[in-house]
């Protein structure tokens, strides 16, 4: 004999379960989303693990361009890009337990994530190369997030008309298993017109993310009060989206 607790059990699994495939239909999704202009952040929520497409070797463009500043203009950069980058260090501060100067040494010495991604330029080109660099994540996990720490702004060593280059990610994409900070391109160190020594590779997003030259990754609890405010230096400059999703 089947008891009543049992059959209100059983009902109550069947609701459940139904409004999980409810959730999952395209249609109660797409509602959602748009309730309360939600789109982007909930399609980013749903999608926070999704990885970018990989390709194979073969894929790679025989040509990858360089865009935006070639160079840095910052005389200390110059300097370190004269001594083949020998005595730079990655500044990492802001909000953390402990502030760290990683030199290269330091991050070709820690575990290497290898991918081989297609960047996408608003300009209309696109480009699949090979990075290589360690993970952004154990970096800020090593240097201690202090609770208050919502955003990595990540601070290069160019500028355009004075104006400096800078970038930011929240800690979603932070932790991401293809966010990298990538020191190798295509097999060989990155050169200086693609960033060296030291890049940020946020593969979900567009070109203009990919800070080149970055110096110094400060961990922040907003980005209101830095530099135009929106982020980066094309958000202040132009208006380009924060998240620049793919
Ligand atoms: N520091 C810095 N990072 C930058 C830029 C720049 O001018 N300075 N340009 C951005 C843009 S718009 C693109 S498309 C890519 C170009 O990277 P590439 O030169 O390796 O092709 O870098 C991005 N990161
Ligand atoms: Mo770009």
């Amino acid at each position: 004999m089947i008891s009543r607790r049992g059959l209100i059990g059983a009902g109550a699994g069947l609701l459940v379960a139904g409004c999980d495939r409810m959730n999952a239909a395209p249609e109660v999704r797409g509602t959602l989303e748009e309730l309360g202009g939600l789109h982007k952040r909930a399609q980013r929520l749903l999608g926070r693990h999704a990885l970018a497409r990989e390709y194979g070797v073969g894929a790679m463009s025989p040509v990858f361009r360089a865009n935006g500043n070639t160079e840095a203009g910052d005389p200390v950069w110059r300097q370190h890009l004269a001594e083949g980058f020998s005595r730079w260090a990655l500044q990492v501060g802001g909000l953390v337990h402990r502030p760290l100067a990683l030199p290269l040494s330091a991050l070709q010495a820690m575990p290497q994530r290898t991918q081989i991604t297609r960047h996408d330029c608003v300009e209309g080109w696109s480009a699949i190369g090979q990075w290589q660099g360690p993970r952004l994540g154990p970096i800020l996990a090593a240097a201690g997030l202090l609770p208050a720490a919502r955003y990595a702004v990540f601070h290069c060593a160019d500028d355009f008309g004075g104006d400096p280059y800078y970038e930011s990610i929240d800690l979603i994409e932070a932790f991401h298993p293809q966010t990298i900070l990538a020191w190798r391109m295509n097999g060989a160190p990155l050169r200086p017109e693609h960033g060296a020594p030291l890049r940020l590779r946020v593969e979900r997003q567009l070109g203009y993310k990919q800070a080149k030259y970055v110096m110094r990754i400060e961990l922040r609890e907003t980005l209101a009060g830095l530099y135009g405010g929106k982020g980066g230096y094309w958000e202040d400059a132009a208006g380009y989206q924060w998240y620049a999703g793919i």
